[in-house]
């Protein structure tokens, strides 16, 4: 029996339609493939300023198209390493990772190198003596912090009695980071001149909240009254020392005076409330940078090698009324 000529017809169009879905459907494919695949070690999830970093990243990744390997690395560098390694194995197009410590980079870095794969080291940095094994750094200049931190504890004295000494107790981040060493260094170094300003004594709390109120209690039972000025390295410690002066009857911001880094909202928060005292930004918005630098280096473009964000810092001397929600 012969088919109607309109069925014929429907047929015809269906498998036409049918071709054409597969052929827009492998351009998709290919597209997908054609996209930038980065590989990104994250080093952990200790604070709120690394969650932001994080959540900055996979934004970023989304919005610019970029395939995100993310492997999160819960504070050891072994695990950074092994991702880093997994990277280059699935032939990455570009690796960005923040170190957790400085040292000890060097051999993946080099397998990276020999593999042909760019690498941006991101937020942290490492120490090494061979500058070909990364292409680009993007961070924050952690030195510089540490003298806003400084600078802001010079100004604090300045308007109390000329006869008033501060003794300070400096709580670190994890030992061996690039932010611990280099925070303690800008505020040493702006401070040293100034024999009314007192380093009594410096712990690690490994940028943790918990482990920073842990620390101050040790330090308060250690020192008691003398214990004036507190120096945390982030904010996530701080919050925890808050906790700590809470325990002893003591209130932060006018029984002791608390500096804090990162600019986290609630962190800015407790400045506005008289909590804190001065509050040095870092920010973890690294995202874009790091897109826009991954698509640079896939299309073997010039890069800028060392990219600092603009930062300042936030004080009880500040006017925070207008001060834009931090988004971290
Ligand atoms: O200050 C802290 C985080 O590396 C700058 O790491 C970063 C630091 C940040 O855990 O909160």
């Amino acid at each position: 029996m012969r088919k109607p000529r309109f069925l014929v017809i429907l047929t015809v169009l269906t498998l036409l339609a049918i071709a054409l879905a597969g052929c827009s459907n492998q351009t998709q494919e290919e597209k997908k493939s054609d996209a930038l695949l980065l590989g990104f070690s994250q080093l952990g999830s200790e604070s709120g300023w690394r969650i932001g970093n994080t959540k900055s990243v996979q934004e970023a990744a989304e919005a610019a198209g970029v395939r995100l390997m993310l492997e999160n690395a819960n504070q050891s560098q072994e695990k950074q390493l092994t991702a880093l390694r997994s990277f280059i194995a699935y032939r990455v197009d570009v690796i960005a990772f923040s170190p957790i410590v400085q040292e000890g980079w060097d051999n993946v870095l080099r397998e990276a190198k020999e593999a042909g794969i760019p690498v941006i080291i991101e937020d942290r940095t490492i120490d090494t003596d061979d500058e070909t094994l990364y292409a680009v750094h993007v961070g924050s200049d952690f030195y510089s912090e540490g003298v806003m931190a400084g600078e802001y504890l010079l100004k604090k004295l300045s308007t109390l009695p000329p006869e008033t000494t501060l003794n300070v107790v400096e709580l670190t981040g994890t030992q061996g980071s690039s932010p611990m060493l280099l925070r303690s260094a800008g505020f040493r170094d702006t401070v040293a001149a100034e024999p009314r300003i007192r380093i009594l004594d410096s712990v690690s709390g490994d940028f943790m909240i918990s482990k920073g109120k842990e620390c101050v209690r040790a330090m308060l039972e250690k020192y008691g009254a003398e214990f004036q000025v507190l120096f945390s390295h982030n904010d996530a410690m701080m919050y925890g020392a808050l906790d700590a002066f809470g325990e002893y009857g003591l209130t932060s911001g006018k029984d002791v005076i608390v500096i804090s880094v990162d600019g986290e909202q609630r962190a800015i928060d407790l400045l506005k409330e008289g909590k804190v005292n001065c509050v040095v930004e870092c920010t973890p918005m690294l995202g874009e940078a790091i897109m826009q630098i991954a698509r640079d280096l896939k299309d073997g473009k010039p890069v800028e090698r060392e990219i600092y964000s603009s930062e300042r810092a936030f004080t009880e001397f500040d006017d925070l009324s207008r001060l834009a929600p931090r988004g971290y």
